[in-house]
């Protein structure tokens, strides 16, 4: 395991923008994996994560921090590609996993509840440490 994190979004909290985890983490290779967990059930008005799935396979983008900035540079992007924009309700019990490249982001939590998630970041085991490149 490599850490986790809990994403806790605030009633009425806004967007996070498309970007791509890997792009924070110093490690020597990119063999990793996020299971998003949410800890109630999702529904879109709350702020699901979404993803292009397949787009650990373009190189644009991999370069920015989570900003608005990467919300309109990686969207543009992805508008010209045929990879299929998914996003969906959770039920509770339901897990998502996330390879370091993909590019994901999650919807508004328009609601007057938080939204409760959990994640666990995994790395193979013979990933090591590298000099950290990004702000993160
Ligand atoms: O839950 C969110 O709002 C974003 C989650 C995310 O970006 C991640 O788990 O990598």
């Amino acid at each position: 395991m490599y850490h986790d994190q809990a994403l806790y979004k605030e009633a009425h909290g806004g967007i996070t923008p498309w970007h791509a985890d890997q792009y924070y983490w110093p490690l020597d290779n990119d063999r990793t994996i996020t299971a998003w967990i949410p800890l109630q059930a999702i529904p879109k008005n709350i702020g699901p994560l979404e993803f292009s799935a397949g787009s650990h396979q373009i190189q644009e983008g991999r370069d920015l921090g989570i900003s608005d900035s990467s919300e309109e540079i990686i969207e543009n992007r992805l508008r010209v590609t045929d990879f299929k924009h998914i996003t969906e309700p959770f039920d509770l019990g339901e897990v998502s996993f996330h390879s370091g490249w993909v590019f994901h982001r999650a919807g508004a939590n328009s609601t007057d509840e938080m939204r409760r998630v959990m994640t666990v970041i995994y790395m193979d085991k013979e990933t090591r440490l590298k000099k950290p490149e990004n702000d993160g």
